[in-house]
């Protein structure tokens, strides 16, 4: 179903958008697991319910990598490759979304696709839009993800951390087609857009 997707001209528009959104407004943090607050920060509030910290100043941790989410509903790159202790920031560029890895402690997770000792690493859904949420991703391997509401419409992701492997890599993603390991991990990144062409 890719029908509700606009045309590439658009779509690149969007992302220059977003590459202004990275310069100016800079990522909250959600580190690791839920609920820990990047050490860092200063400016972060902790909300004491669920101890997940909010930023609110302009700093920000450093950030290695960032995936944009789309209302277009994408993730763009679809596919990256980072080492393993990079940090990743999920930038709303628009719309509401989540990206959630496939762990089984994380929402209507049927099955795990992330390796066996990553944590259940998920940014949960927001809709602040040119704000981010930023993930560190320790665990070697293979990780995929999708987006919480929009899972059923394939926004899936998927990022290689150092060397594939874990079950991402042994069967295909049952919600959407993604690039294998092996290319992410020879390109670097996958854009959406010329994933989606092909
Ligand atoms: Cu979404």
């Amino acid at each position: 179903m890719r029908e509700d997707r606009q045309s590439p001209s658009r779509r690149a528009a969007l992302r220059r958008v977003a590459g202004i959104a990275t310069g100016t407004l800079l990522a909250g943090c959600l580190s690791g697991e839920v609920g820990t607050t990047a050490t860092e920060s200063t400016d972060t509030e902790t909300d004491p319910a669920t101890g997940t910290g909010t930023m609110t100043g302009t700093t920000t941790p450093s950030v290695d990598h960032t995936v944009g989410l789309y209302t277009d509903l994408y993730f763009d790159p679809i596919g990256l490759h980072v080492e393993p202790g990079d940090t990743v920031a999920f930038e709303l560029v628009s719309g509401a979304h989540s990206a959630t890895a496939y762990h089984p402690d994380n929402e209507a997770v049927l099955e795990r696709r992330v390796p066996q000792d990553a944590k259940a690493w998920d940014t949960g859904t927001w809709s602040e839009t040119g704000t981010s949420r930023t993930i560190t991703l320790e665990a070697e391997g293979t990780h995929d993800y999708f987006c919480i509401p929009h899972k059923g419409v394939e926004m899936v992701g998927r990022i290689v951390v150092g060397s594939p492997g874990g079950p991402a890599t042994a069967s295909a993603n049952p919600d959407g087609k993604l690039p294998a390991s092996a290319r992410i991990v020879s390109e670097g990144s996958v854009p959406y857009d010329e994933w989606a062409s092909e």
